[in-house]
């Protein structure tokens, strides 16, 4: 089955969806600096996260809306509910110090995070990064076998990551990096 099918493998309803942001290899160089990003930002009535294992299972989660806040408030994001029936994964971390729901945007130039620390730098991304992350998608791009186990090489959650709130569930944690990541939004109602 392929991204583009619901999980009773129907095709996806017809929509306009618009990406945003895509991973399906380690061309394209995201761990960049804030003058970079500012110009990146879009925003509409849902946002889609379509990830890959390495298997090519695809998992997909859909928010019923979204906001970005411009850049006087450093891009705050906030989202609405996870939509169950578009979703075959939960939403990760939701209510913990590591959801990205309500945080600001941050790059290694830029630390606009809840952390102590550089969650950009500690992490090697761009993102709206809390205390940490329960999900990574502009960390580093690697391939199998490392992608498979990254907790014993010091590049623990720094990979394209995702944990729901079940943290240990392997492949939705930090030791895994997906093989692929599309953020989309869509123009469109419903
Ligand atoms: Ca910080």
């Amino acid at each position: 089955s392929s991204r583009h099918e619901n999980s009773a493998g129907a095709i996806e309803r017809p929509s306009c969806w618009q990406t945003f942001l895509h991973r399906v290899d380690a061309s394209v160089d995201f761990y960049q600096n804030w003058v970079t990003y500012k110009s990146e930002f879009g925003q509409g009535p849902r946002l889609r996260w379509e990830l890959s294992l390495w298997n090519d299972t695809w998992y997909w989660v859909e928010n019923t809306w979204f906001l970005v806040l411009n850049e006087t408030y450093k891009y705050q994001l906030f989202l609405g509910d996870q939509d169950d029936s578009v979703s075959n994964v939960i939403q990760c971390g939701a209510n913990s110090s590591w959801y990205l729901n309500g945080s600001q945007f941050s790059t290694y130039d830029v630390d606009n995070d809840a952390h102590a620390m550089s969650c950009s730098v500690m992490f090697q991304g761009a993102w709206w990064y809390n205390k940490c992350h329960c999900f990574n998608p502009t960390g580093l791009y690697t391939l199998p076998p490392l992608a498979l186990n990254m907790s014993t090489t010091g590049l623990w959650a720094t990979g394209i990551t995702y944990f729901t709130d079940s943290y240990t569930a392997y492949p939705f944690n930090h030791a895994y990096s997906m093989k692929k990541f599309e953020a989309l939004i869509s123009s469109t109602l419903g």
